[in-house]
């Protein structure tokens, strides 16, 4: 019997780029038919006409990609803003493009194709820019988030990409059901945020506030609510989505409260705190990168494989908040690490 694998899908609200770097997310593999894969490479297809020259071949892998990541119909209209897309970033390379993971038959030139623009490392959308703690600096400097869990009752609004409606807050009823107590599953969010801390420039406040105020759309505030609000209601249920989380400023997650997923909570809960972890380098402004061989926490789809975040997660983070010892950024500020031995 096949392994069910799951996708972790990045969402933010509002404006095309955005949604546009967000297709090609969600879903379990083993949960594709033969019948919609061949409906919407037929879509795929009847799209290329209306395809910029050049992008066509990487517009039929998005389609098909799409298909096998989430077996649902990929229409001609988005297709073809895809490819646009694509060829938009060939030209200014500062525009970020579409996450892939390329289904298993795609042609090597069409790989090619796309490497050779998007390069061979992760991919981030923008950091932090202002937080409840204040402005956040630029390109490496180190932040600090505060994280809250909103009450049971707060509303968890539908947001522009996302296809799950409005909803309210159950996250805390949820984990009390499978931990008990705050005091058990509060302790496994805190060890995620320390793991990011101690890698990357990003220091961690819990804040014990919060207000109920609607996720998504309220900012952090000291003494009020966290930047980063961790929350969950009934998403689909078991397999497909587990999760979702906002890029900067927002941060929030969702996770879905019906997956039984979490129920395993073998290896100090490995499943909840590796989906934690990987929603929260979206909340950071990490991308999805591929290919899905299980080394890399913004793999698109969850792993137990390894533990938190990793070599090229950690080098992403480096790349927004700088490391674990900012501010470093000049000799007279740089972390003596001692004596280093070569055996
Ligand atoms: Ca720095
Ligand atoms: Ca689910
Ligand atoms: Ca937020
Ligand atoms: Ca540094
Ligand atoms: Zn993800």
């Amino acid at each position: 019997m096949m392994k069910s694998k799951r996708c972790l899908p990045a969402i933010i609200a509002g404006c095309l780029v955005v949604s546009l770097v967000l297709i090609g997310l969600i879903a379990s593999f083993d949960g594709m038919s033969g019948a919609r894969a061949g409906d919407a490479q037929a879509s795929a297809q009847a799209a290329v006409a209306e395809i910029p020259a050049g992008g066509e071949a990487v517009a039929s892998a998005l389609g098909r990609m799409i298909v096998a990541d989430t077996g649902r119909r990929v229409g001609t209209e988005r297709l073809a803003e895809m490819a646009e897309r694509f060829q938009q970033r060939c030209e200014r390379p500062a525009i970020p493009i579409p996450q892939l993971c390329f289904a298993p038959d795609t042609p090597d030139e069409v790989i090619s194709q796309y490497a050779a623009t998007a390069g061979p490392r992760f991919f981030q959308i923008d950091r932090w820019s202002l937080t409840a703690s204040g402005v956040t600096g630029g390109a490496g400097d180190p932040i600090t988030l505060t994280y809250s869990f909103p009450p049971d009752g707060t509303t968890i609004p539908a947001i522009s990409g996302v296809s799950f409606p409005s909803g309210i807050n159950s996250f805390r009823s949820w984990m009390n059901g499978l931990y008990g107590s705050e005091l058990v599953w509060r302790p496994i969010f805190d060890g995620v945020f320390a793991r990011w801390s101690q890698v990357a420039g990003i220091s961690y406040v819990y804040e014990p506030s919060d207000d109920g105020a609607q996720t998504n759309f309220s900012p952090g505030i000291l003494g009020v609510r966290g930047d980063l609000r961790i929350c969950g209601k009934v998403l689909d249920g078991n397999s497909g989505v587990l999760a979702y989380n906002n890029f900067p400023d927002d941060g929030d997650m969702v996770f879905d409260a019906g997956d039984s997923f979490f129920n395993d909570m073998s290896n100090s809960s490995l499943r909840l705190r590796n989906v934690a972890a990987h929603e929260h380098g979206h909340g950071i402004g990490e991308l999805h990168v591929c290919p899905l061989d299980e080394i890399k926490l913004m793999e698109p789809i969850a792993s137990v494989a390894f533990d938190g975040p990793q070599h090229d997660d950690i080098r992403n983070a480096h790349g927004h908040y700088g490391d674990p010892f900012e501010p470093d950024n000049t000799p007279g500020t740089a972390t003596d690490l001692g004596g280093l031995a070569i055996s």
